[in-house]
């Protein structure tokens, strides 16, 4: 599909007009007499709109456009997503919407690697410090997470490491106390390797200037280095520096605010990677939901979160949950995500909130959270759906951390697609469900817009269910609801997808 100027002018010119659900909203005008239903799936459903998607789509590929092509968080393209979202939100009357905003330590940098006079594509891990250093390139022993594997020639020099076992962060680190002049780390499977320190710094030791580096480069380096002799240059350019951005939080005025039913997805793109980019569908869902649901009462409270900053690891949804005292926290009866939800190459997949197939049990609710899913795309939609591993790895992370019952949905990342998989979904087995992600061109081609209209239909369903009852969702004074722990060794290395954001940076070992 392309995208044309005269379209992207439509749609400014619509939002800006506010002709876009601006009919919602409990303000009828005085003396006309509210009869609005209680909401329901279906007619939830038929309120949602094809065109509705592509304008907010159009409308945030512009801001990135205006704004050095990205809507990372602590950027003017972020902000002004923000305020977007939040003035139509505002428009129709119906919602009380507040922005979060708060301070994080925003990075981004490059670097580049050279041994012997060959360069070697490198990557940046996000909080790296900037900085260059030529010298021998040491070989650490087993995966340097031990001071004791650092060798003392790496003093002065370069460290070379495998990915493993520990954080990137504490590698970097450690070889900061053995007084290395840089590290690079490689790949411990075949392809590139991105992703983060985790953390501005640390207590374990000083960060030095550090690369990433393929698998394959890895082990032919490694081999070279052995063999005696490597000369090598590591250069950094690095920006870190506190950047304040906001969640937007909106919650109906209407419905009982001790029974929350929440839904969430993040605003903020990754930054300007090279051929990484973000289209928001995620977002995008859950506001043209946000909208369609003015035209109704509830008898739960609804709230739709989105989110910034999750990029950098899922920091706005923690300031969120972390910020909610106990009682807070207790009036939210479950939370539904939503962050990936348009792969060009996709698969209908829905959380495994009961463990059933990827072994991490959500709290009680998770699994009645699944099975609406399911039935919905079963019975209703008449799709096929499979399991999802829910991992924590997203916004609901927190959610779960707190032991509030969670769910959603997600179309597929860097993963390829199985035989079994093509055959359900159709699309190809063996390719990428995001292969189209890398290739520049238009935002909005690269959106599977069916995928993308469906999950948006699943997610009305769920919030229509939920805000007319709470029936399956343990609730009550009694209920101990069971706090998740979000195991540590699960590294998602995820890609984000067409619309995702499920950022590679977000590995920390
Ligand atoms: C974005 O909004 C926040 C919160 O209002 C503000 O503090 C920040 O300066 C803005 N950032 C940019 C880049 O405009
Ligand atoms: C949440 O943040 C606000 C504003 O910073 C603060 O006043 C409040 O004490 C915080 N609440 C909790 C429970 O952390
Ligand atoms: C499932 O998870 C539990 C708790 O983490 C663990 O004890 C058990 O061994 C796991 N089972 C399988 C089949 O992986
Ligand atoms: C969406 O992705 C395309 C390319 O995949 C990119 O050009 C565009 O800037 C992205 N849009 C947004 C809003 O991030
Ligand atoms: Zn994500």
């Amino acid at each position: 599909m392309k995208i044309s100027s005269s379209l992207l002018l439509a749609a400014l010119t619509l939002v800006s007009a506010g002709d876009i659900h601006a009919t919602g909203g409990p303000d009828k005008g005085p003396g006309k007499p509210d009869n609005r239903e209680l909401v329901e799936s279906n007619k939830l459903r038929r309120g949602l709109s094809r065109t509705g998607l592509l304008l907010h789509g159009v409308a945030l590929q512009a801001f990135a456009d205006a704004n050095g092509k990205t809507r990372a968080f602590g950027t003017k393209g972020h902000n002004a997503t923000v305020s977007y979202i939040k003035g139509l939100l505002d428009r129709t009357g119906y919602y009380d919407t507040y922005l979060q905003s708060f301070p994080y330590t925003f990075s981004e940098g490059s670097g580049t690697f050279s041994a012997d006079g060959t360069d070697y594509a490198a990557g940046y891990f996000t909080y790296g410090p900037a900085g260059e250093a030529t010298g021998t390139i040491v070989p650490v022993n087993n995966f340097g997470c031990e001071q004791s594997d650092f060798p003392a020639e790496v003093a002065g020099n370069i460290a070379l490491v495998s990915r493993g076992t520990c954080e990137f962060g504490l590698k970097v680190a450690l070889a900061g106390n053995a007084g290395a002049s840089a590290i690079a780390i490689y790949n411990n499977a075949a392809g590139n390797l991105a992703g983060t320190l985790g953390a501005p710094s640390r207590p374990d030791g000083p960060y030095v200037p550090a690369v990433s580096l393929s698998g394959e480069d890895g082990t032919v380096l490694l081999a070279a280095a052995q063999a005696g002799n490597l000369q090598g240059t590591v250069h950094v350019d690095a920006l870190t520096e506190a950047r304040y951005s906001s969640n937007i939080i909106a919650t109906t005025k209407e419905g009982d605010k001790n029974n929350i039913v929440m839904a969430g997805a993040h605003s903020d793109s990754v930054s300007a990677g090279p051929g990484i980019n973000d289209n928001g569908s995620g977002s995008i869902g859950v506001l043209e939901v946000a909208l369609a649901l003015t035209k109704y009462k509830v008898k739960q409270a609804v709230r739709f979160a989105w989110w910034t900053a999750e990029e950098f690891g899922l920091v706005g949804a923690e300031h969120y949950v972390a910020n909610l005292s106990a009682e807070e926290q207790s009036k939210i009866a479950l939370y539904l995500n939503f962050d990936m939800i348009a792969s060009p190459n996709f698969g209908y997949f829905i959380y495994d909130g009961d463990g059933s197939t990827f072994n991490l049990t959500g709290p009680a609710g998770s699994d009645h959270i699944e099975k609406t899913f399911e039935d919905y795309f079963r019975k209703e939609a008449r799709l096929p759906s499979a399991p999802s591993q829910f991992d924590g790895r997203s916004d609901y992370g927190p959610f779960l951390e707190a032991g509030i019952p969670s769910g959603g949905l997600f179309t597929g990342a860097e993963g390829l697609k199985t035989k079994e998989e093509a055959k359900l979904f159709g699309g190809e087995a063996g390719v990428s469900y995001d292969v189209n992600y890398h290739e520049a061109g238009d935002t909005l081609a690269n959106c599977n817009v069916g995928a993308w209209i469906q999950n948006t239909k699943a997610i009305a369903h769920t919030v229509a269910v939920y805000a007319r009852s709470l029936a399956g969702i343990p609730r009550g004074a009694g209920v101990l609801r069971r706090r998740v722990a979000i195991p540590k060794s699960i590294s998602t290395n995820r890609k984000f997808a067409c619309g995702g954001t499920h950022n590679h940076n977000v590995d920390r070992i």
